[in-house]
């Protein structure tokens, strides 16, 4: 019995905001979990103190299946973001202090390593084609085996993906939600030039993606696929959302481009039919939002049984505990695709210190106990909440759209 003696939720904004779970045993171990949900942050912080941590306090910590069950099943309300990013903080948190009990990286207690490392891939992006692929060159320069390609779309103001600094991006850029302006119209016809122009640039032996975040109806999707094709995609994210799980048999009938959804999964149902159909080929959901380590257990289990990979998130809204934890995860689990990795901010990296380090194209978690990740309180309690919210879009006619 290694009893849970205490609990706190630590907020704090080292250039974005974060929320951290840190739970305490009678053993003097700690364990972390992210919470961080982007743009809502605060109401994961209220869930995890004002309904979950008086539920923790003295039961035992080793027991990480019986209180996941008790958190999902007890909470009645099932599912949706916020509830499962809180249990996911427990869940991780949890899996850090039996692995420090344990005294061995978290993977080892996973089942070991699968592979030597976990390929990456990183975010190159421009106003112009032109400005995309050079930083596509640059990101090839610092040894990225795969490279996300976002460009401006001409004619729209903003664009997904584009950010004014080239190796961070945070979309959550105001108190209030900035308004965007969208056209499919006007986009279409730019994401095979930006892939034929980087194809030229960069050639065939790299892993090239792009993320059309949600913004393309099921034929527009299967017309973007078909479109990429010659170019010969890694995958294309989030061509369609996905509530509708179905309309993926359009763009599948049409388009051999594989296809990745999910970072706005929250449990296994949000993609039971997408994964058991084999409508997708990367499964994208994070530890973070879809129920941490036990949970991202079973969605890659299902998964391995339909020849879809693990793909996970991870954008800068996901914290270097949620990294440090999913690169534990990416090292073991059988069916690995790839691992997204937009990087932190050194004031990010200083509140958060890790043990896992880029190489070659890799991130590799590292050999210390638990998931490699803590968090420097008294550096945190510096950097307050900041309001931020995400953006939203609007087609040029106003009407409201997908962001
Ligand atoms: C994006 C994210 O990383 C991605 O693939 O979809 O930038 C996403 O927009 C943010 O994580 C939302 O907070
Ligand atoms: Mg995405």
């Amino acid at each position: 019995m290694l009893k849970i003696t205490g609990a706190r939720v630590v907020v704090t904004c080292p250039g974005r905001n974060f929320v951290t779970l840190k739970i305490e045993t009678a053993g003097g171990l700690h364990g972390l979990g992210d919470a961080t949900l982007n743009g809502r942050e605060l109401a994961v912080a209220s869930y995890l103190t004002d309904h979950v941590i008086p539920n923790l306090i003295g039961r035992d910590a080793h027991r990480i299946e019986d209180i996941w069950q008790f958190l999902y099943r007890g909470a009645y309300w099932r599912r949706g973001p916020v509830t499962m990013s809180a249990i996911a903080a427990v869940d991780v948190a949890l899996w850090d202090i039996k692995a420090k009990a344990a005294g061995m990286p978290l993977y080892q207690l996973l089942g070991g390593a699968s592979r030597t490392g976990v390929m990456v891939y990183g975010h190159a992006n421009g106003e112009t084609v032109e400005q995309a692929v050079e930083q596509a060159l640059r990101y090839r320069e610092m040894g990225y085996k795969a490279i996300r390609l976002q460009a401006g779309v001409p004619g729209l103001p903003s664009t997904y993906g584009v950010s004014k600094d080239k190796l961070f991006y945070e979309p959550a850029d105001a108190a209030l939600p900035t308004e965007n302006v969208w056209s499919t119209a006007k986009y279409l016809p730019t994401a095979p030039r930006l892939f034929e122009a980087a194809r030229e640039a960069l050639g065939w032996d790299v892993h090239l993606l792009h993320d059309a975040h949600h913004r393309l109806t099921p034929i527009e999707a299967a017309r973007l696929g078909r479109d990429l094709e010659p170019y010969r995609p890694f995958w294309l994210e989030d061509a369609t959302p996905a509530e509708n799980q179905a309309a993926f048999r359009q763009i599948r009938a049409h388009t051999t481009t594989p296809l990745a959804v999910g970072e706005v999964f929250n449990t296994v149902w949000d993609a039971k039919q997408l994964i058991e159909e084999q409508l997708i080929d990367y499964i994208r959901t994070t530890i973070v939002h879809g129920g941490g380590i036990s949970h991202l257990r079973r969605i890659a289990h299902l998964a391995e049984l339909n020849n879809v990979k693990t793909g996970f998130h991870g954008a800068t809204d996901l914290s270097p505990v949620c990294m440090g934890a999913a690169l534990h995860f990416d090292l073991w689990v059988p069916n690995f695709g790839i691992q997204e990795y937009m990087r932190h901010t050194p004031e990010t990296d200083a509140v958060f210190p890790h043990a896992y380090r880029f190489e070659a194209g890799e991130l590799h978690p590292g050999e210390a106990a638990g998931h490699g990740v803590d968090i420097d309180e008294a550096l945190a309690a510096k950097y307050p909440y900041r309001p931020a919210q995400l953006p939203v879009n609007r087609l040029e006619d106003g009407t409201l759209f997908n962001w």
